[in-house]
């Protein structure tokens, strides 16, 4: 089955010619509902010629500590199994990415390059270095977002507001069911030994003193159950307790999303097959799956400095310029953030959350992140601070949709100016006692323990 044509599109480089094709997986570290393996194998399946995925693996991707690289492996493994069950071999290139695509490329005289999209800066810098070198063609296939980012909008998008039309009008074209990856001959394996999962991880040269978590499984079969489980005993209640810390009531897919071990295409079309027994539930969800999660692509691919300040709304700069003099009741510098050692028992176990269990309930990272903007020094320092430790601790971090909630929470993007105060000026402002009206603070302050 043919991929739509406006997934794709075609990276700078020579254009396409005979020979093997790969796919460069990156993303999307997923064998099954992946349009960008889905095309690469057409195109294979088409011209007859060998296909092969590979994983570049680099020594050390920005931010991330053993944690995520441990979670990312662990997919990864079970991903090659999968793959290997349609007779396609994976093969992992350990060094700069910018260097190995090509190389291997070459060796396989590739005639073409299908990778999955992925707005982030890394990834332009790879994609660049790899369409000059390359053999052959390079392009692109957004497997990530259910309306191709780059279609939905040319520019960046003031608000959920203002995208949410162009993707609802995109999806009945989009929103489809994904056909099963095709099954290659036998002999297109040869030459590919199996991924030697120890020497990879021995490669890695991640920050160790994050350790792994050991509450999230990772890998598809786990991000499967997760959805299933979550549409089944949560999805009715979504809408009504979400922003409940201590009600369990989230998807809990962020990591499976971030790692592409799970298609938030394939998410969408099971909450829609939900939706006739708990409508207002689905609707919740949806409109955080597609259109929340679609708006964080989008600032990231159309303004190039989507983690720094200047990336902030004028009304936002101005605003929190204006208080940058302003007097803290507590400075916490970087370091007593990430311990939790604040004088805020809320705060610190919002911390310890995360630094625990490498994710942070949604309603209390904007809790987080807003108190970093209140007892940093300046907006500039909270909005490294709070990257820094969400880059370091979520298994998320390092996300269109991770570096959007720091913005969101700490300088009002994609939101609109409040009320004027202190510190905030117009930024929306959330407090202690607002989250006791919201949910049992005592309850969810006891979870998180000092150890
Ligand atoms: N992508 C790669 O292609 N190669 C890597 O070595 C790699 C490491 C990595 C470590 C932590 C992490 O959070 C992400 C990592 N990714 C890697 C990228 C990831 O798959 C995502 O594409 C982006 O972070 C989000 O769009």
């Amino acid at each position: 089955m043919q991929v739509h044509p406006a997934r794709i599109r075609s990276l700078a480089g020579p254009p396409p010619r005979s020979g093997s094709v790969v796919y460069w997986m990156s993303r999307d570290q997923r064998a099954a509902d992946n349009w960008a393996l889905l095309h690469a194998a057409s195109l294979a399946g088409e011209s007859g010629a060998p296909l092969v995925v590979v994983f570049a693996l680099a020594p050390a991707y920005p931010g991330a500590t053993r944690r995520q690289y441990a979670f990312m492996l662990a997919g990864l493994a079970e991903t090659e199994a999968a793959l290997r069950a349609h007779s396609i071999p994976l093969a992992v290139l350990t060094g700069e990415p910018g260097f190995t695509v090509p190389a291997f490329l070459h060796s396989v005289d590739a005639g073409v390059c299908v990778t999955d999209f992925d707005p982030l800066r890394v990834k332009r810098v790879w994609k660049a270095a790899v369409a000059v070198a390359s053999p052959g063609a390079l392009v692109e296939v957004d497997a990530h977002n259910v309306a191709p980012c780059f279609l939905a909008s040319q520019k960046r998008e003031y608000a959920a507001a203002t995208l949410r039309p162009k993707i609802h009008r995109l999806l009945p074209e989009f929103l489809k069911p994904f056909p099963d990856l095709p099954t290659f001959p036998a002999a297109n394996l040869d030459g590919f030994a199996p991924v030697d999962w120890r020497a990879a991880a021995d490669f890695v040269q991640a920050d160790p003193s994050v350790p792994p978590v050991t509450g999230i499984v990772p890998g598809s079969a786990a991000a499967t159950q997760v959805l299933d489980d979550f549409l089944r005993d949560r999805l009715e209640g979504y809408a009504a307790r979400r922003n409940d810390p201590n009600a369990g009531a989230t998807s809990g897919l962020s990591p499976y999303f971030h790692f592409g071990q799970l298609a938030p295409q394939r998410a969408a079309l099971a909450t829609l097959e939900a939706r006739s027994r708990a409508k207002e539930g689905a609707d919740a969800f949806l409109e955080e799956l597609v259109v929340r999660r679609e708006l964080a692509d989008n600032f990231c691919l159309y303004e190039p400095e989507y983690d720094s300040f200047e990336a902030l709304p004028e009304w936002a700069r101005k605003t929190l310029a204006a208080h940058a003099a302003d007097s803290r009741p507590y400075l916490y510098d970087r370091e007593t953030f990430a311990a939790a050692t604040t004088h805020s028992a809320l705060w610190n176990a919002a911390q310890r959350q995360l630094s625990r269990e490498g994710r942070i309930h949604g309603y209390m990272r904007m809790y987080w992140a807003k108190k970093i903007l209140e007892w940093s020094g300046s907006p500039r320092e909270a909005l490294e601070t709070a990257l820094f430790l969400n880059d370091r601790f979520a298994l998320d971090g390092r996300d269109p949709n991770g570096v959007v909630g720091v913005l969101w929470s700490v300088g009002g993007l994609h939101d609109r100016p409040w009320a004027n105060r202190p510190v905030y000026g117009q930024v929306r402002y959330m407090n202690e006692r607002g989250c006791r009206r919201k949910f049992d603070v005592d309850a969810y302050v006891a979870r998180y323990p000092e150890q």
